[in-house]
């Protein structure tokens, strides 16, 4: 269920009309027998409270301690996430980017709103909105500042188009000071917005 719609008049431009759209859209996929109440239930609990950016966090923290890991990852991003237990619909086709010390890599869906759904979950409402999906690509030092971040003028900033056959999400690099940390503690860093590549991991207080 992508939403390609180039047609801007009809976007829905709030909670509510998105709602009564996704109730209508509900409404007539179970009166043609496509898919059941049950079925619509289960795959918003689901990512409602299993499928998240926990994941994604959970992954990048492996490829920070195991460096045979990181370069699965890296090449093949999807039997990677696979290994880990990690991938399904809307997360078919994977890449994920390295950032270093020289470059630094932002994601968008400019056309709308693709997005990695098994190691980031539901997109944030921003990555939805035209204003994110225009900037991301004009002005993307702009857009990570807003999210608190600032690159070194040295460094590239790469901009990937994700799409409904290929989406992309960022390794960050980690953090100073964190190398006696254990995984589960080097996965508690890893934000949402990271993982997007708007921001990088904070470093923790007193390391
Ligand atoms: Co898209």
């Amino acid at each position: 269920m992508t939403s390609h719609n180039p047609v801007e008049g009809s976007v829905p431009r709030s909670n509510e009309e998105i709602a009564a759209r996704v109730k209508a859209m509900e409404a007539i996929l179970v009166e043609k027998g496509l898919i059941s109440t049950d079925a619509i239930d289960y795959m918003s609990s689901v990512y409602e409270k299993e499928v998240g950016p926990q994941l994604g966090a959970k992954i990048v923290a492996r490829a920070w301690v195991d460096p045979e890991f990181k370069q699965r990852l890296l090449a093949d991003a999807t039997s990677a996430c696979k290994e880990m237990g990690v991938g399904g619909m809307q997360g078919e086709e994977m890449i994920v980017l390295e950032n270093t010390d020289t470059v630094h890599n932002i994601v968008v869906c400019t056309l709308c709103s693709c997005y990695p759904w098994p190691v980031l979950g539901l997109p944030p409402n921003w990555y939805k909105y035209p204003a994110y999906r225009a900037r991301a690509t004009r002005d993307p030092r702009g857009v990570m500042a807003e999210f608190g971040y600032v690159p070194g003028p040295d460094v590239e900033i790469r901009i990937w188009d994700s799409s409904a056959e290929l989406r992309y999400w960022v390794l960050p690099q980690q953090p100073a000071g964190t190398e006696n940390f254990t995984e589960e503690q080097l996965a508690e860093l890893v934000t949402r917005d990271s993982l997007i590549g708007v921001s990088v991991p904070p470093t923790p207080a007193g390391v």
